[in-house]
C-alpha cells in the first residue's frame, strides 16, 4: 500500500514465519523485538550500541514526547531521527495506551480522550487526528493507529463498545494519515479475549486496508495461558502479507509462544526496564544481581554471551556496582538483556528458516528449566 514500505515472507514453520520488512530506512528482519525508546532514548544506551545489539528498529511514544519536548519541537529540529541519532527505522505508539496508564483526569468521548499530564498537570487533547498529525511531524516510519485498550476488569459489553470505537477511531486515522509515501500506518485490532470480538475487529481493519496489523489489547493482566489462547486464532485472522505486531509483550518465554503463533513483531521495556533494577535476563532465566550470592563470584553472568557485560566484567563487579548506585550497572545490565533478546530473535529467525522451530522451542525451554543460575 504504501510506497516504499513492504513485506516480503522468506520462510514458514508450521504458523511461525520470519521475513523482512523493507522501509527507507533500511530492512526489519523478522520477527523482529523492538527495544524501547520512549523520551527519544533506549534508557541507558547510546544509539550505536542498541544497533550493535542487533537491533533493525526502535519503539517510540507519542504521549511522552508530545508532552516533553513537544512533536513541534522535534519537527524543527530535523524530526526524532535526527534528535536521537537513530537512522534506522522507528515505529512510534500512538498515544492512546499510554494516556490510560500514565495520565490522570481522563475523559474519553467520541471525538478523543482529554487528560492531564503526568509531567505538570497541564491538559492535553488526543484524538485520532491529533496522534497522526504528532506522529507525522515525528518522521516516524510506521505508525500507529489511535486506539483505546480498555483496562481490566472489563466486561465483554464493554471491551465490545471499546473495540467498535477503537474501529471508528482506525477509519479517522486512515483517513487524518492520507498518502505518505515511505511512511507506513498499522492498524490494530482489539477485541478483549473473546473470540467473535477479534474476528470482527480484524475484519473492521481489513476493510479500511493497513500495511500492517498490531494484536493490541493483550498482556494487560490477562496472563500467559489466556493470552495464548487468543494469538491460537487471532493471527490467523489477518492477512498472510502483511506484518503482524504484538504489543507490548514480552517476557522471553512469552516472545516465543507468540512467534510460534504467528507474530512477527514486538516491543517491551522489560530488558531495559529490568536492566536497570538489577534483573538480568539469560538463556539459563532470570539473574537477580542484587542477591549477595553473586559478591565473591569470579564468573560472568552468562559464559556464552559476547556482550560487553559478559566478556569484560565478573558477577561480583556488577553485583557491586550495583550496590553502589554507579550508573554503569545500568548500562551494562541493559546492554546484556538487549544482546540476548536479540539473540533469541535471531535464534527463531534462523529456526523458523530452516525448519526447526520445534527443536529449538524445546532446547529454550530446557535449558533454562536446567537452572543452575
Ligand atoms: N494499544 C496501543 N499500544 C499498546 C497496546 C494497545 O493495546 C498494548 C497492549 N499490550 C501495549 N501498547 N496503542
Ligand atoms: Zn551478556
Amino acid at each position: 500500500m504504501a510506497q516504499g514500505f513492504g513485506f516480503t515472507l522468506q520462510a514458514t514453520d508450521g504458523k511461525a514465519r520470519t521475513g523482512v520488512i523493507q522501509t527507507t530506512r533500511g530492512e526489519i528482519r523478522t520477527p523482529a523485538f523492538m527495544p524501547v525508546g520512549t523520551a527519544a532514548t533506549v534508557k541507558a544506551m547510546l544509539p550505536d550500541s542498541v544497533r550493535a545489539t542487533g537491533a533493525d528498529i526502535l519503539l517510540g511514544n507519542t504521549y511522552h514526547l508530545m508532552l516533553r519536548p513537544t512533536a513541534e519541537r522535534i519537527a524543527r529540529l530535523g524530526g526524532l531521527h535526527r534528535f536521537m541519532n537513530w537512522d534506522r527505522p522507528i515505529l512510534t505508539d500512538s498515544g492512546g495506551f499510554q494516556v490510560m496508564s500514565l495520565a490522570s483526569l481522563r475523559k474519553l468521548t467520541e471525538e478523543g480522550v482529554r487528560f492531564s499530564s503526568h509531567i505538570d498537570g497541564s491538559r492535553h487533547m488526543l484524538t485520532p487526528e491529533r496522534s497522526m498529525e504528532i506522529q507525522r511531524l515525528l518522521g516516524s516510519d510506521i505508525v500507529m493507529c489511535f486506539d483505546e485498550c480498555p483496562a481490566l476488569p472489563a466486561t465483554e459489553d464493554e471491551v465490545a463498545k471499546s473495540m467498535r470505537l477503537s474501529m471508528r477511531w482506525a477509519q479517522r486515522s486512515r483517513d487524518a494519515f492520507g498518502d505518505r509515501p515511505g511512511h507506513a500506518l498499522f492498524g490494530i485490532m482489539q477485541g478483549g479475549v473473546t473470540r467473535e470480538l477479534r474476528e470482527e475487529s480484524a475484519s473492521a481493519l481489513q476493510q479500511i486496508g493497513f500495511d500492517g496489523y498490531a494484536v493490541g489489547g493483550l498482556a494487560v493482566g490477562e496472563g500467559q495461558e489466556a493470552m495464548f489462547s487468543v494469538l491460537d486464532y487471532a493471527p490467523g485472522f489477518l492477512p498472510q502479507d502483511k506484518p503482524r505486531y504484538l504489543m507490548g509483550v514480552g517476557k522471553p518465554d512469552d516472545i516465543v509462544g507468540a512467534v510460534e503463533r504467528g507474530i512477527d513483531m514486538m516491543d517491551c521495556v522489560l530488558p531495559s526496564r529490568s536492566g536497570r533494577t538489577g534483573q538480568a535476563w539469560t538463556r539459563r532465566g532470570q539473574v537477580n544481581i542484587k542477591n549477595a550470592r553473586h559478591q565473591d563470584d569470579p564468573r560472568p553472568l552468562d559464559e556464552d554471551c559476547t556482550c560487553p557485560a559478559c566478556t569484560g566484567y565478573s558477577r561480583a563487579y556488577l553485583h557491586h556496582v550495583f550496590k553502589a548506585g554507579e550508573m554503569i550497572s545500568g548500562m551494562l545490565l541493559t546492554w546484556h538483556n538487549l544482546h540476548y533478546y536479540q539473540e533469541l530473535m535471531q535464534g527463531l529467525r534462523d529456526a523458523i528458516a530452516a525448519g526447526r522451530l520445534q527443536a529449538f522451542v524445546a532446547d529454550f525451554h530446557a535449558t533454562r528449566a536446567a537452572g543452575d543460575i
